[in-house]
């Protein structure tokens, strides 16, 4: 029997980031990056193996990317998420989750399915701030558009839950139907904690480039996670990587098969990011203007502003989070495709005013 795939529906673009990698210049350390040196192949950081399990994995700090295999291509961004934004993810759906579905091969409905026991909630794109930051940066690293993305599916595993091993994209008549082309190109799997025994994410047709590597974490999974030949333990704050497609952009890549291991002990929290070859959803979804958006989040905004809260109560009020960014004139309406615009407001505009700025 053919796995089911997971709720949703992948392929293209993908040339350049593997350009992109093959070309990064073979330095092996750098100063603390900064600005665009933050990103991908920058300081040849495209493969640098860290035993999972010894010091330096616990050490938070840095953003390095290793990858772990070309076929499929998949790659670890260190430290992808920080640790706030992690329990942030968290925070947003732990109270609402309710049990995975997955799509029937052959009808493309949705359907509960012992493949897949895990439970979670969707966070919709750009829906404040930390999301959108968090949906810009994996645009900047996937080189894919932020449009592309489906919105966040936050998973939580525990007492033996899992998914078994599935491939991403669709092939059902309703996701793929006639001859479209629309399909899921990529997978980014953010690991909101940590797990302490099992729930590793399992690639078992995988070609690891450092299978010694994967031998020597081997005493250290669980059945599942040892089974196949790549084995990728959670860690709070990291994000795997893998492609669905060949880099043609239309092939799907079968080595992309994965599988959330049973979590054996602890609770596993993933966020899943699909990301498509086409824009996904609905037509003009504009992730700058969500994130830049000048709206009230209280029906007290008036009278806080009236109060004084604005200064009185800054770290509250405004800024990106900012419960009242209207009422205390921290940002203005702009135009569509106002970059200028829509970039001012992804800052205070009233402290630059209080600093002297126009
Ligand atoms: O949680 C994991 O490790 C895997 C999740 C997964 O397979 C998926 O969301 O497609």
């Amino acid at each position: 029997m053919r796995p089911a795939r997971p709720h949703g529906r992948a392929a293209a673009g993908l040339l350049v980031l593997a350009a992109l990698l093959a070309c990064a210049p073979a330095r092996s350390s750098a100063a603390a990056p900064t600005g665009d040196e933050r990103f991908i192949g920058w300081s040849g950081e495209t493969y640098r193996p860290v035993n999972p399990l010894e010091k330096e994995a616990k050490d938070h700090s840095r953003r390095w990317i290793e990858t772990i295999s070309w076929r499929p291509r998949a790659y670890i961004f260190h430290n992808f998420l920080s640790q706030n934004e992690a329990d942030y993810v968290v925070k947003l759906v732990e109270k609402k989750v309710t049990r995975s579905h997955v799509v029937d091969v052959k009808t493309g409905v949705n359907k509960m399915d012992e493949i897949r026991t895990s439970w979670g909630g969707a966070i919709d794109r750009g829906v404040d701030p930390v999301i959108s930051a968090i949906e810009n940066r994996i645009a900047e690293w996937t080189h894919l558009p932020p449009e592309n993305q489906e919105p966040i599916q936050v998973l939580r595993y525990n007492d033996g839950q899992k998914y078994d091993a599935h491939w991403d994209w669709f092939d059902d008549p309703v996701h793929t139907p006639g001859n479209t082309t629309d399909n899921r190109a990529a997978t980014v799997l953010m690991y909101l904690g940590e797990v302490e025994e099992g729930g590793e994410t399992a690639l078992p047709i995988a070609v690891p480039l450092d299978a010694a590597r994967q031998g020597r974490i081997k005493p250290h999974l669980s059945k599942c996670g040892a089974n196949g030949t790549l084995a990728v333990v959670p860690r709070k704050g990291d994000a795997l990587l893998f492609w669905d497609m060949l880099p043609d952009g239309k092939t799907i890549c079968r080595r992309s098969l994965h599988a959330s291991c049973p979590t054996l002990k602890g609770t596993k929290w993933t966020a899943t990011k699909w990301i498509h070859n086409k824009p996904y959803g609905i037509d003009g979804y504009n992730p700058l203007r969500l994130a830049a958006r000048c709206a009230d989040q209280l029906p007290e905004c008036g009278a806080l502003a009236a109060g004084g809260a604005c200064d009185a109560r800054p770290a509250e009020m405004l800024g990106l989070l900012g419960k009242c960014r209207r009422a205390c004139q921290d940002c203005v309406d702009c135009a569509e495709n106002d970059l200028v615009c829509l970039r001012g407001n992804m800052r205070s505009r009233r402290r630059r005013r209080q600093a002297g700025y126009a």
